[in-house]
């Protein structure tokens, strides 16, 4: 097979000259669709999921339509256009709901009403409606396992109304020695100290495995179970295309009547440095991944298979477990349960935590994730999100396009956290100026930046401008991250090479055969060098990265059926490759952090 694009000679002419070709190239490769209209004729039947970019949108910090500083729905319409361009198939928004934003908008208060500072139900269906015009799927994240504590529901459970009284989990405390009030029993919550917290309205503890300003839902209450997906159902029928059911894990707490009525102490780690107000102070045996979670995720299942059988569209479901590996992938389903479309793939973020990168460690944990899960369902990777240290910050920033490499080339589905494709890094918001409860909740201005959230968060950058394009307002909810004046997309956009320009060209090469369904296998070449191969017919390619600091020489043909001379058709920005370069199979020199993506001559 030959691209059909004509290009052969490389000219090796002045920088600028060479600059100007590689425009030229990139643009016509993006534009010519008959360079891809070719390979849309496959005729392999994959459901639109199957094979989607996904990308998600933090609306607070995508784009500010009115000025109050704070992004919203509008802001998000008025880019919709550029999520095409990027070649995005999907995006799905952190909470749009209403909520009185302790956790930003991971507290609902309604499920049925749009958070006024994001816009109004008829701004949702605007852009429900421009996304079905660019044929992107919009998806909602949903935040199963809680409320906000200022819910009508909770209000009223609190207040021990009959119908909302078993809404939540109450329990009576106990008066110690010294005559004070203690907690049910020592579960710690996520964001540390005790998962209980008193009502003084109700005169009992309710649980919060998070923040005291999400009390968890009771799940033994079938009534409960049927209101949520009353939620599930009416957003769907809004047009939605799927959910994502975060922290589904943590659904249900053992149950106590198998305790004598009483939720038992979970049994301490002794993990050394920890202290008794920590979660990993305790093993969660008893409020994560317990067996009924697969049960009522498989009801809920339901509501969407229900739903796409109803609109001959695929309604698809997503949830998220951070579990061990095995309880994350028994979100697939088995024979008795029906499970999620996509269980999130974390392995990326939660196996490469050492900022010296090892090429061994990362295919081990892309194995990890393919070993385990299910024959025949698609994979899906995951390299950040709104409570993940961003790429260019966690490793470098030179390896950003690498790790784009891996999302977007790797089987199966692809997430991409807004403003990778760009590499943006953290953004530095001091004490004064944090807002995430989990760093607040430390009460230490020196350590919160080592749980901070916020720096994840800050507004995306879309330009040098003032708030780098994101709102006009005089001060942004969070501070826009230092640097922006260069990093930026506008900037990327007429840069010849740029990480962005890297992303586009990935995402166009995702919708050929090979990646869409070709097979897959991986090595470490070395320590410092990975590389993947991925093929459909005589339709060849390798991705090879160097996510060392040093010059290395590697051969390919440590591959099967791989020789002679491969074409470039994607470098990072700081390789010296331009695409339709040509390169040896038996002696490749990669420099420091350069990854490229390489297609057999055959
Ligand atoms: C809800 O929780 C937050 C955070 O803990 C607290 O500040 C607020 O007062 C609570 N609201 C009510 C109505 O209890
Ligand atoms: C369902 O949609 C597919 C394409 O998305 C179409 O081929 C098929 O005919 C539709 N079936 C019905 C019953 O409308
Ligand atoms: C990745 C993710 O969805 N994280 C959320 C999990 O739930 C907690 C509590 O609602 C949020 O704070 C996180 O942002
Ligand atoms: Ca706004
Ligand atoms: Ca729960």
């Amino acid at each position: 097979m030959e691209c059909s694009s004509s290009s052969s000679s490389s000219s090796s002419s002045s920088a600028s000259d060479e600059e100007d070709l590689m425009r030229e190239i990139i643009i016509n490769l993006l534009l010519a669709s008959g360079v891809y209209s070719r390979y849309e004729n496959v005729n392999i039947k994959t459901d639109w999921w199957e094979t989607a970019l996904f990308y998600q949108i933090y609306p607070r910090s995508f784009v500010d339509s009115d000025g109050d500083g704070i992004g919203d729905i509008n802001g998000i319409i008025s880019r919709m256009d550029y999520l095409k361009d990027l070649g995005v198939n999907a995006a799905w928004l952190s909470p749009i709901f209403k909520s009185p934003m302790y956790d930003f908008g991971y507290d609902i208060s309604d499920y049925y009403t749009i958070q006024p500072e994001y816009g109004t139900l008829e701004d949702f269906e605007q852009l429900i409606k421009k996304a079905n015009t660019l044929n992107i799927k919009i998806v909602l994240d949903f935040v199963p396992n809680h409320t906000s504590n200022e819910s009508d529901w909770f209000i009223k459970s609190s207040n021990k109304d009959e119908y909302y009284s078993d809404w939540y989990v109450w329990e009576n405390g106990h008066i110690d020695a010294d005559g004070r009030r203690q907690p049910p029993n020592n579960w710690v919550s996520v964001f540390r100290k005790s998962a209980w917290t008193y009502s003084k309205t109700r005169d009992q503890f309710y649980l919060h495995q998070f923040s005291p300003a999400e009390p968890d839902l009771n799940y033994r209450n079938p009534v409960v179970a049927e209101e949520m997906k009353n939620i599930v159902k009416y957003w769907l029928e809004k047009g939605v295309a799927g959910m994502r059911l975060g922290s589904v894990n943590y659904l249900f707490e053992t149950d106590k009547d198998t305790f004598g009525g009483r939720f038992p102490d979970e049994p301490k780690t002794g993990k050394p440095g920890a202290v008794s107000d920590d979660y990993d102070y305790l093993f969660h045996i008893y409020t994560k991944d317990q067996e009924e979670t697969f049960d009522i995720v498989a009801q809920f299942r339901d509501v969407f298979d229900a739903m796409s059988v109803r609109n001959n569209f695929t309604r698809i479901m997503m949830t998220v477990a951070r579990s061990p590996i095995k309880t994350t992938v028994r979100y697939y389903g088995d024979n008795y349960h029906s499970g999620a479309h996509i269980p999130v793939n974390t392995v990326l973020i939660d196996e490469m935590t050492s900022k010296e990168l090892d090429a061994r460690d990362l295919k081990h944990a892309i194995d990890l994730w393919i070993s385990y899960m299910p024959l025949g369902k698609p994979a899906n990777w995951v390299t950040g999100d709104h409570d993940t240290s961003r790429l260019a910050t966690r490793f470098r920033p030179e390896l950003v396009d690498a790790f784009n490499m891996l999302v977007l080339l790797l089987p199966g589905i692809a997430f991409t956290y807004m403003g990778e494709e760009i590499g943006m890094i953290n953004g530095f918001v001091p004490w004064v100026e944090t807002k995430d409860p989990q760093a607040c909740n430390t009460n230490d201005p020196v350590n919160f930046i080592d749980v901070s959230r916020d720096p994840v968060r800050t507004p995306f950058q879309w330009n040098n401008g003032k708030n780098a394009g994101f709102s006009s307002a005089a001060k942004t909810w969070l501070p826009v991250a230092e640097g922006f004046e260069s990093l930026n997309l506008e900037y990327q956009r007429n840069a010849v090479r740029s990480h962005y320009q890297v992303y586009r060209i990935l995402s166009n090469l995702r919708i050929r055969p090979a990646f869409r369904l070709g097979r897959f296998e991986s090595l470490a070449i070395n320590q410092d060098v990975f590389a993947f191969k991925r093929w459909y017919n005589d339709d060849t390619y390798v991705i090879v990265m160097n996510l060392g600091k040093s010059y290395q020489i590697v051969n390919l043909t440590v591959f099967d059926l791989i020789f002679g001379q491969l074409e470039v058709e994607a470098s990072s920005v700081q390789s010296s490759r331009s695409y339709s370069d040509n390169v040896l199979a038996t002696y490749l020199d990669l420099s420091a952090d350069e990854a490229l993506v390489l297609r057999m001559q055959v």
